[in-house]
């Protein structure tokens, strides 16, 4: 007879054997590395306003903006708890700003978003030019921009802050710096940027100040609503989406930052969406109006009604399906522009 054929006692001796190596057969996890379709360990995921607000108004009493740099509650996900990040490549938390405080000046490689939540009066500033928030405008900080927050007005501020942090570690490419002074000095005129950029114009020796990022720090909330409302008269609804638009750079058509997508769109009254699935997760701000949203993967079902300014987030390649009695406004991002460059982005809408 010929030796016994290899067996998993001769197998488990070679993974013992090879360990101290750094050595481990491929043909154990292979089928885990490459799955038949995305397995994503991130959960869907919800916070109620109401429920999160006093934690929001209990941190403004425990420590001032100034002292913790950024005054912010991170949403983790539930599935990802300790790692900061609300998706695997997203990072989203929310940030308060009392009256008279500031949140000192520095600059890093991630890129930020901020969408308002609640309030108005408080500024970002960003490379010397103040914008002031109101609820619903999205406003950018480009990647290594020095920027600082303040509030001159009255009432507590809250954001949305949306960045690539997670993203950016995985690639281990993060720097970032304090500034010398707390507030950065202003050196131009709030609305230069939308000026410059805002209006379907741009200066004639074009530049792209901020590389791959738009020019534009605030799309204001009016304007991107009044167009989704026409758009909401005048055209057929999409039966997935309702009407949706996304945020552009104005200097190339392209997405407002390299890593972050942004979207908003509308829900009209009575609209029951059908489902779709797509690789990029996403994190959902309500912004008006109530609806409820629907998640399935597998066998698991997750149902949420929501109202203005809940968060929740729904998974890659998680189905999910939209719909509001009254209509609603709802802002999202995700990490679709990186798929797109990647050549993997997915998307499957269900009859
Ligand atoms: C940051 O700089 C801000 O500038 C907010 O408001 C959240 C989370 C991690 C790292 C930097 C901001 C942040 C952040």
């Amino acid at each position: 007879m010929n030796a016994p054929h290899p067996t998993a006692q001769l197998r488990q001796q070679l993974y013992r054997d090879m360990d101290p190596h750094n050595l481990t057969p491929l043909w154990e996890v292979l089928h885990a590395l490459v799955p038949p379709q995305p397995r994503t360990p991130c959960v869907p995921a919800f916070w109620k306003y109401d429920d999160v607000r006093p934690f929001l108004m209990r941190a403004g009493e425990a420590i001032t903006a100034e002292e913790a740099v950024r005054r912010v509650l991170i949403l983790e996900n539930p599935a990802l708890r300790g790692q900061s990040a609300v998706t695997q490549s997203l990072y989203a938390g929310l940030q308060l700003i009392l009256p008279g405080e500031v949140a000192p000046s520095h600059r890093h490689t991630q890129s930020a978003l901020r969408f308002i939540v609640e309030g108005s009066g408080a500024y970002t500033a960003v490379d010397g030019e103040r914008t002031t928030m109101h609820p619903g405008d999205f406003i950018i900080t480009p990647s290594w921009t020095w920027h600082d927050h303040g509030h001159e007005a009255q009432g507590p501020v809250v954001w949305l802050d949306g960045l690539d942090i997670p993203m950016i570690r995985f690639f281990d490419a993060g720097f970032a710096q304090n500034d010398a002074s707390k507030s950065q000095k202003v050196t131009r005129g709030e609305g230069t940027s939308f000026a410059r950029y805002g209006h379907n114009m741009a200066p004639v020796t074009s530049d792209a100040p901020y590389g791959k990022t738009s020019p534009i720090f605030s799309y204001p909330y009016a304007r991107s609503r009044e167009a989704l409302e026409q758009l909401e008269r005048n055209t057929p609804i999409d039966a997935w989406d309702g009407v949706k638009l996304r945020y552009v750079n104005p200097l190339t058509g392209g997405w407002t930052m390299p890593t972050i997508g942004t979207f908003l769109q509308k829900l009209p009254a009575g609209f029951d969406g059908k489902g779709w699935r797509q690789t990029d997760g996403a994190v959902y701000s309500v912004v008006e109006g109530e609806g409820e949203v629907v998640i399935t993967s597998g066998e698991t079902e997750t149902r949420h009604a929501f109202g203005p300014r809940d968060h929740f987030v729904v998974p890659s390649w998680h189905t999910a399906r939209l719909s509001s009695s009254k209509g609603c406004v709802l802002f999202s991002f995700s990490d679709r522009p990186v798929h797109q460059a990647l050549g993997i982005h997915n998307e499957e809408r269900l009859s």
